[in-house]
């Protein structure tokens, strides 16, 4: 494959909503088998470190090592959980037409299946992470509405030129957010989900912070895209992510545009920390800390 085409349905033809034809029987043996050792690796950790409904949703939504889903399928048994669909997409796909599908309980995943040699980790969400990290929670009634708002703001906040803000939410809840339940802490973020690595770390390592989670703090804290984060937030429940994305963002966009952003590793006087981190991994890389 040219090294200037990321993949190869990234040349399939696309539709004005950005979506592409899955065309599943496309895939190879070598696709569906990379899917089932990906997803194999997965499931043996998940146990006692994801939260329950994601568990649960795996069953209910058949993810199993049996090859690469076929979206129509999923779809089929996911809408008539919570009414969400799963449509294939080429790759990352303008903010507009993102917020668009969300909103209208369309969920846009990657359709191409990492090569071997980024086995471990990618830059863009293939139908791995899109699939078995997301798709999974969208069968959770509560989770549903939540990513349906946030849908519904992301197209607001496009328009406020306040994007930079809500895709801070999405990063720190959707993409790495951990629960406190009666067991202790789960994960339900699906950059977490989708990472062997991460999802030990996130749990068990001593170098990162653990803070309760608060919508104006998560959307003035920086985030790093390759590598473990600094910072993880922590929800008491789904029902805390939706009431945070019903409230009216027009007073907390105007206060957030007179605040200071906040360092990825930084923590602050308000925050409700469950762990302070040392950052001993983050150190041995060479980084130094901003606080003090
Ligand atoms: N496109 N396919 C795809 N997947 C994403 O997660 C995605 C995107 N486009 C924009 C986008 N995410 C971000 O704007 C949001 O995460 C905020
Ligand atoms: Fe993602």
């Amino acid at each position: 494959m040219s090294p200037g085409v990321r993949n190869r349905f990234a040349i399939a033809h696309r539709n004005a909503d950005w979506t592409i034809d899955q065309d599943w029987p496309s895939y190879s043996r070598e696709e569906h088998d990379r899917w089932d050792r990906l997803f194999a690796r997965q499931a043996k950790l998940l146990p006692g470190r994801a939260c329950q409904a994601f568990l649960e949703a795996m069953t209910r939504l058949e993810l199993s090592r049996s090859g690469v889903p076929n979206f129509a399928d999923l779809s089929k048994r996911l809408s008539a959980l919570t009414g969400w669909s799963v449509i294939a997409v080429a790759g990352l796909i303008p903010d507009d037409a993102f917020f668009e599908h969300l909103a209208n309980r369309r969920f846009p995943a990657g359709a191409f299946i990492r090569p071997e040699a980024e086995f471990d980790y990618l830059e863009e969400p293939d139908v791995f992470h899109d699939v078995f990290g997301h798709v999974p929670l969208l069968a959770d009634p509560v989770y549903a509405r939540y990513l349906q708002a946030y849908g519904e703001a992301g197209r607001r906040a496009l328009g406020l030129g306040q994007l930079h803000n809500l895709a801070r939410l999405y990063w720190y809840t959707v993409e790495f957010g951990l629960m406190r339940t009666p067991d202790g802490l789960r994960i339900f973020g699906a950059g977490i989900m989708s990472s062997p690595a991460e999802t030990v770390f996130c749990l068990e390592d001593s170098s990162p912070n653990r803070v309760l989670f608060e919508l104006e703090r998560v959307m003035r804290t920086k985030y790093i895209i390759s590598d473990f984060q600094q910072t993880y937030f922590v929800i008491e429940g789904f029902e805390e992510l939706l009431r945070a994305c019903g409230q009216d963002f027009g007073p907390l966009y105007s206060r957030l545009r007179q605040a200071a952003d906040i360092e990825a590793d930084e923590l602050t006087r308000q925050d409700r920390i469950l762990t302070r981190g040392d950052f001993s991994y983050f150190r041995a890389k060479g980084f130094a800390p901003h606080a003090a």
